[in-house]
């Protein structure tokens, strides 16, 4: 097939076509694969609505699902081409931040897996997130375009005009297939509008107009909210994603038969926390303009509608100032007015009101009122929101509260990222495992099998290698495949901690210069992107790459100690990086990681988790025993009351000579020396004066227990036992599982 394709399209045999005609033409292949799996079935359908999707390279997952990457690969092979020269060639969407736009992406996946009919509803962006490069030891953003004249995405003939007070808008839908692991494709529907224009992007950098809305509404993922420019197009940006949305919905309900009355026999919407949560008075706008009465369309979205949170950080909790909502979706005012009041009559409680007295509008709140689920993303996390965050609506709403741990994929997390260990796993179990994640249970036979453990381990040395070449060859950075790498991967953020990881690093230094010597030498991986806007995380960074060049140029700890700071961290350097990782740093503030998937991820590859007791590490935890993870660290409980009681002092911690020397250290004159003064001073009295997210109270013990993990690494054969124990157990992280759950107790399909 593809060699006619490249016949027809370039009058080329393969063997004579470049890696990028090759590309084009898989990717004409693989949808035309996909379209013949697109069916419609069943009256009711979900949809997913989230202002993120972070897909990352579709092609290879694609002809996994399809079931044709092995006879791809071959014949690219026969011709002299390579498929993983030819997934270079395609350009990244990174339509997400992180965990929650990657899950969306995880769950687009398990639908179609499952034969579920559910499409995912969002918003092309032009340029995604930006792309990070690093400058004098510091984050730089560029733009990021991904858009290119042929790619996944379809043009469609949906159009809508929608409207923001005076202005108007032209939309257009994009659709992309969803594929299935040898199921039916679904789609993924991005809004657009026509009139963006990507030329208002500065060069170089990623500055724009932001009050240009016809021309940017579609052009970046959500900038930062710093400002009130960028605020209002946020607002924007979420109005028209489901002003498109909703539209949809209605239309396809209405032509398979529905009155709308019976809209949840038709259609099941799931809000990825607020971004989409205006979808709710849409829908009333929509149900009440067609004639049906207010209180009963408030009684038909509660049962279409669902809301899942991902977070517990009061920063993250959108509340819109009413008057913005004024100036750019007036139509909606009345409406959440109404639902405020309706609120009012009910409950005399002023904290579940929709309209706080500062006239702000609790965008979560019109979820929970107006929607029948509520659920949060891990058992810790979903215990907190009913015992503190939500406690007040957990009250009135016992029933609508549930669970849902998270999951990930495991054809991209394993079949795609570890291929080695996905066919190792095949020859001792069967292929069962790839469709039912829980038979990876059967490994347990092989816990005490030293030939087995022998190979796990040569396969993760193999990927060691891997990494090493790839990061040889991208930022011509040298590391030792011999050695122990710790990675810890994720957005940027002060409750992840990357400080205290760093803390470690300095630690570590001090011992190696004073004759400590690590019996194997120790890789120490970062990748993280920081918010534009948010300084700490930017000092962060720069401390990290500092240290980096410290070390690099001291040749008394360089050969026992690396770090290394990966650039531009996204979803295909993931898929690089996990499989070569032997310490997962799971290592947020308790209570602060709603779940988190990247541990998810590490586990499955074969790496221990090094972590708290927080989100689904304490699933993990449970699943595979206490002398299979490393837990250190305050409990989430512990953690509460200190925020309760205001009693978390940093600066008595500070005051304890250990923890005194590595905090100094980051203004010490070795480091100021290659950094900036002003950066590492702010990063230095932050962690003195406020520490927000209690570094200092778990840096002690986090530093014994990684070091006892140290020394059980040396311990080969009982690491691999640990190793085999985390990828058998990985199986209930699997995101089939949690969309059975969410089939199962929310949509009902
Ligand atoms: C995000 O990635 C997450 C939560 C957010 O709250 C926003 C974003 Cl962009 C508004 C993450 C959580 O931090 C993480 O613990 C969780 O695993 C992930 O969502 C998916 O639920």
């Amino acid at each position: 097939m593809l060699k006619d394709i490249c016949m027809k399209k370039y009058n080329k045999e393969i063997k004579d076509c470049t890696n990028e005609e090759i590309y084009f033409a898989l990717l004409d292949m693989t949808k035309k694969l996909a379209d013949g799996k697109v069916s419609e079935e069943g009256q009711k359908k979900v949809y997913y609505i989230s202002a993120e999707f972070l897909i990352g390279k579709l092609l290879s997952n694609n002809l996994i699902n399809l079931g044709v990457f092995d006879e791809v690969k071959q014949v690219l092979a026969e011709n002299g081409k390579s498929i993983y020269d030819i997934e270079e060639v395609e350009p990244e969407p990174s339509l997400g931040n992180g965990g929650l736009g990657r899950l969306a992406a995880c769950f687009l996946d398990s639908m179609a897996t499952l034969g579920l009919h559910g499409d995912g509803i969002g918003l092309n962006y032009h340029m995604g997130l930006f792309k990070q490069v690093f400058e004098n030891n510091y984050q730089k953003e560029t733009a990021n375009p991904w858009i290119e004249a042929d790619s996944w995405l379809e043009k469609t003939d949906v159009t809508n005009t929608i409207t923001f007070g005076n202005l108007k808008v032209q939309s257009r839908m994009y659709d992309i297939d969803v594929t299935g692991y040898e199921n039916r494709t679904n789609k993924l529907h991005l809004f657009d509008i026509e009139s963006v224009d990507e030329s208002i992007m500065e060069p170089g950098g990623i500055n724009f107009d932001k009050t240009d809305i016809a021309k940017n509404l579609t052009l970046c993922l959500y900038p930062d909210d710093s400002d009130e420019a960028g605020n209002l197009l946020r607002i924007y940006q979420q109005y028209f994603m489901v002003a498109n949305g909703a539209k949809l919905i209605l239309d396809e309900a209405k032509a398979k038969g529905s009155n709308l009355h019976d809209l949840a026999d038709y259609a099941a919407v799931q809000i990825n926390d607020t971004h989409p949560s205006m979808v709710i008075p849409e829908f009333i706008r929509l149900l009440t303009a067609e004639g049906i009465s207010f209180d009963e369309a408030t009684e038909i979205v509660t049962e279409v509608c669902a809301y899942t949170n991902h977070t517990i950080l009061a920063e993250a909790l959108e509340k819109w100032p009413l008057a913005y909502l004024e100036k750019v979706v007036p139509q909606l005012v009345p409406i959440i007015k109404k639902l405020d009041e309706k609120v009012r009559n009910r409950y005399k409680d002023e904290s579940v009101y929709i309209i706080d007295k500062d006239q702000r509008v609790h965008m979560a709140h019109i979820d929970i009122h107006y929607s029948h689920s509520v659920n949060g993303v891990a058992y810790l996390h979903t215990e907190i929101l009913k015992d503190s965050e939500l406690n007040n609506f957990y009250k009135i709403y016992p029933e609508k509260f549930n669970n849902k741990t998270n999951g990930i994929t495991f054809r991209r997390w394993l079949l795609h990222c570890n291929e080695q260990l996905a066919a190792y796993i095949t020859e001792l179990i069967g292929d069962g495992y790839k469709k039912d994640a829980e038979k990876l249970n059967d490994l347990a036979k092989f816990y005490d099998d030293d030939a087995v453990l022998g190979r796990i381990m040569d396969i993760k040395k193999q990927n060691k290698v891997v990494l090493k070449d790839y990061l040889k060859e991208t930022q011509n950075i040298d590391i030792d495949e011999n050695s122990i790498f710790d990675i810890q991967v994720k957005r940027l953020h002060e409750y992840k901690r990357q400080q205290m990881n760093a803390l470690w690093v300095i630690h570590k230094y001090f011992d190696i210069k004073a004759g400590n010597l690590p019996k194997t030498p120790v890789t120490v991986i970062f990748g993280a992107k920081a918010a534009p806007a948010y300084t700490i995380a930017k000092d962060i960074i720069h401390l990290i790459l500092c240290l980096q060049q410290l070390i690099d140029n001291d040749p008394e700890v360089s050969p026992y100690l690396k770090v290394v700071m990966i650039e531009n961290y996204n979803v295909s350097k993931a898929a690089k990086i996990i499989p070569a990782c032997d310490i997962s740093e799971q290592i947020s503030l308790a209570s602060k990681e709603a779940s988190g998937t990247g541990n998810m991820k590490f586990m499955l590859n074969g790496a221990l988790t090094l972590g708290t007791r927080d989100g689904a590490n304490v699933e993990i935890g449970e699943l595979v025993g206490e002398d299979n993870i490393y837990f250190f660290g305050e409990s989430s409980e512990a953690v509460i009351d200190h925020y309760a009681k205001a009693d978390y002092v940093s600066k008595d911690y500070y005051e304890q000579p250990e923890i005194k020397k590595l905090v100094d250290f980051i203004v010490s004159d070795e480091l100021l020396e290659i950094g900036q003064k002003e950066s590492l001073e702010r990063l230095h009295n932050e962690l003195i004066v406020k520490d927000w997210f209690m570094t200092l109270l778990d840096v002690e013990d986090y530093i014994k227990t990684k070091e006892g993990v140290l020394v059980d690494y040396e311990d080969r054969k009982t690491w691999a036992k640990k190793a085999l124990v985390n990828i058998s157990k990985a199986g209930f992280f699997s995101s089939d599982r949690t969309i059975a759950e969410y089939n199962k107790d929310i949509w009902r399909l």
